[in-house]
């Protein structure tokens, strides 16, 4: 069943004639990196690994990006509902790839899109948004449910998703 397989930034993609087509491509991804788990919903496809160390933000993006990952983009109810199966059972919080670093109350995502209002209304309430600038980073909160913007000084597991951009 190993056909014509080929390496672009690491990862293995089972058709790289479907290249120019981003969303085609992360749902064709194998994900075959120590480490990282696939996980499905709907027509979505993630491949992500879950961290075992607790890190700040900064750092956890470093430790996604050594491994040509980023931080998990949450961008879709499928995306948020796959995390929620990796972290219902968890009582802890998670760093995900959303910052408001660069532009105090402009939120973006670890590719470097913004977040959608309609959508950033749904998974980070204003009541969890600090709007200042001690909270720039954004968590899956068990508590502050789904997210929260927290200091990114502070320590958390995150999560990294496999990507091909890296
Ligand atoms: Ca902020
Ligand atoms: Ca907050």
């Amino acid at each position: 069943m190993d056909e014509v397989f080929s390496i672009t930034g690491g990862w293995l993609l089972l058709d790289k004639s479907i290249i120019s087509n981003t969303e085609l491509v992360y749902t064709q991804l194998r994900c075959i990196k120590t480490g990282f788990t696939k996980k499905y919903k709907n027509n979505t496809t993630a491949c992500l690994l879950v961290s075992t160390t607790t890190e700040n933000y900064a750092s956890a993006e470093s430790a996604c990006k050594a491994s040509g990952t980023r931080l998990y983009t949450v961008k879709t109810q499928d995306k948020l509902d796959i995390l929620l199966t990796i972290t219902r059972f968890l009582n802890i919080s998670f760093w995900i790839g959303l910052d408001d670093r660069a532009n105090e109350g402009l939120m973006k995502w670890s590719d470097g899109t913004a977040l959608d209002a309609t959508w950033g209304n749904i998974i980070l309430p204003s009541s969890n948004k600090g709007n200042q600038d001690l909270e720039d980073c954004v968590e899956y909160n068990p508590l502050l449910y789904p997210f929260n913007d927290n200091d990114c000084s502070l320590k958390n597991r995150y999560i990294c998703e496999m990507t091909t951009a890296s």
